[in-house]
């Protein structure tokens, strides 16, 4: 049974796009064969990562990648996102690699989606630094250089949204830097090096580029003024900052003035046109009234001083990761963007969405993506051009500041032995994509 709802999910559109998610730092590991990221750097300091563990072997992709596509291949997707890690292009036969996974992707019929940046930053570089901007574009060119005869389809960056707020903002990631407001240049930055990206991925003849943007609807504590207003400026931080340079070629809300350098003429760049706009989708957010006391929340520190206070979802199942299940959300956040953004929005692929829940037989996993994606369905009911969607993701993986803790995987990965188990989810999602693809039959 492909569903838990009893009626089969919908079909979506012919060349929908079916795929699954992972980063480099994530799932790599060989951290001795390629020069060291601030993830590395950041995990060494005690206290970073939950249960001190660091991203050295991972799951060790580096080695295992070809059984990795085996699995890619069994599940029956089309694509695979994945990410390529700057410090390791830095390092001699870096590029190897990814030209090795490249191959192994197209001859097993699953097209490879590189993410350019996905926040293992090349240590001793700083978001900060605009320079940072320009080093990045030599690196998508020399990547694209490499790939170029058989990438068809390139993400410039994953999430500048997470990676300004718990990187530079709030201090929970890497590089652990704490400036609230002031980390403000480091989306700016990051925005400029993705239009520099663009640039250097045309000037290579790539067309098929997005960007992976994290989004999610705001929901207003109440109704009063103090928590509709707080609520707006949240959505401005996490949505509009990120996705209206892009769009529109304009930061929103008077953001460009706190932006540094020619804002005007780095908004050129920002917004050369996309091929189609990336989403990752997790849950909304609900937003009220700053509180003044310094919360936990979803993992994370909020300082007492921001101008809004995160509350918890009531009345929802929770993942393990204590993350609200709102797949209705999913349907809300693209409509909303659709009818804010219009014409101005390309078409859109959800380039993340996903769970952590302990255990192989993960049937709460099964019941979040067939919500999900049933969701998905009535967005594109709805007149939304949607045309993929990508789950996050193919194997367990170190999560970040949670470590090992947190499993997204719909395949388990043993940390001891690194043995690749398939999840129940990873059996239904397989019958999804039979079911969606008209393949009928057998095993
Ligand atoms: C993504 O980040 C990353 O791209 C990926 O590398 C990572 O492994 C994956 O997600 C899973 O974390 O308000 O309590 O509902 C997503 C980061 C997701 C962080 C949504 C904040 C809201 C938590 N964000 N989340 S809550």
């Amino acid at each position: 049974m492909a569903t838990d709802a009893g009626t089969p999910i919908p079909r979506f559109p012919a060349g929908f796009l079916w795929g699954v998610s992972t980063s480099a730092h994530q799932i790599e590991g060989a951290a001795d064969a390629r020069e060291p990221s601030v993830w590395d750097v950041f995990t060494a300091e005690p206290g970073r990562v939950k249960d001190g563990s660091t991203a050295a072997v991972a799951c060790d992709h580096y080695h295992r990648y070809r059984e990795d596509v085996a699995l890619l291949a069994g599940l029956g997707v089309d694509a695979y996102r994945f990410s390529v890690s700057w410090p390791r292009v830095n390092s001699p036969g870096g590029l190897d690699f990814y030209d090795r996974l490249v191959d192994e992707l197209c001859a097993a019929g699953v097209r490879p989606v590189p993410t350019l940046f996905h926040w293992d930053l090349p240590a001793g570089l700083d978001w900060l630094e605009r320079d940072t901007a320009a080093r990045f574009a030599d690196h998508v060119s020399a990547v694209a250089g490499r790939l170029g005869d058989r990438v068809t389809t390139w993400i410039t960056l994953n999430e500048p949204a997470e990676h300004t707020l718990l990187g530079h903002a709030l201090g929970t990631h890497a590089p652990g830097k704490r400036l609230l407001f002031d980390a403000l240049p480091a989306a700016h930055h990051q925005l400029l090096a993705h239009g520099l990206a663009v640039r250097a991925l045309r000037a290579h003849g790539a067309a098929g580029i997005g960007i992976a943007n994290s989004h999610g609807p705001t929901w207003p504590a109440s109704g009063e003024g103090a928590d509709l207003e707080a609520a707006e400026f949240y959505d401005l931080l996490l949505n509009r900052l990120f996705a209206e340079p892009l769009l529109l070629g304009a930061y929103p809300g008077g953001l460009g003035e706190l932006m540094p350098g020619d804002v005007e003429a780095d908004l050129q760049v920002i917004a050369e046109p996309l091929d189609w706009y990336g989403v990752n989708y997790y849950a909304p957010t609900r937003v009220g009234a700053p509180q003044g006391t310094e919360i936990e929340f979803g993992g994370v520190r909020m300082p007492a001083e921001l101008p809004f206070s995160v509350r918890e979802i009531e009345d929802r199942p929770v993942t393990d990761f204590g993350w609200p299940v709102v797949p209705e959300g999913l349907t809300e956040l693209l409509v909303g963007f659709h009818e804010r953004y219009g014409e101005k929005l390309p078409p859109v692929v959800i380039t993340e969405n996903g769970c952590s829940y302990e255990g192989v037989d993960d049937r709460e996993r099964i019941a979040f993506l067939d919500g999900h994606i049933r969701a998905l369905h009535r967005a594109i009911e709805a007149g939304v051009d949607v045309r993929g969607y990508f789950v996050w993701s193919l194997l367990d993986n170190f999560e970040w500041a949670e470590g090992y803790a947190r499993r997204f995987g719909l395949v388990h990965v043993d940390f001891e032995t690194l043995k690749r188990t398939p999840k129940a989810s990873y059996g239904w999602l397989r019958e999804v994509l039979r079911q969606q693809k008209g393949r009928h039959g057998g095993r």
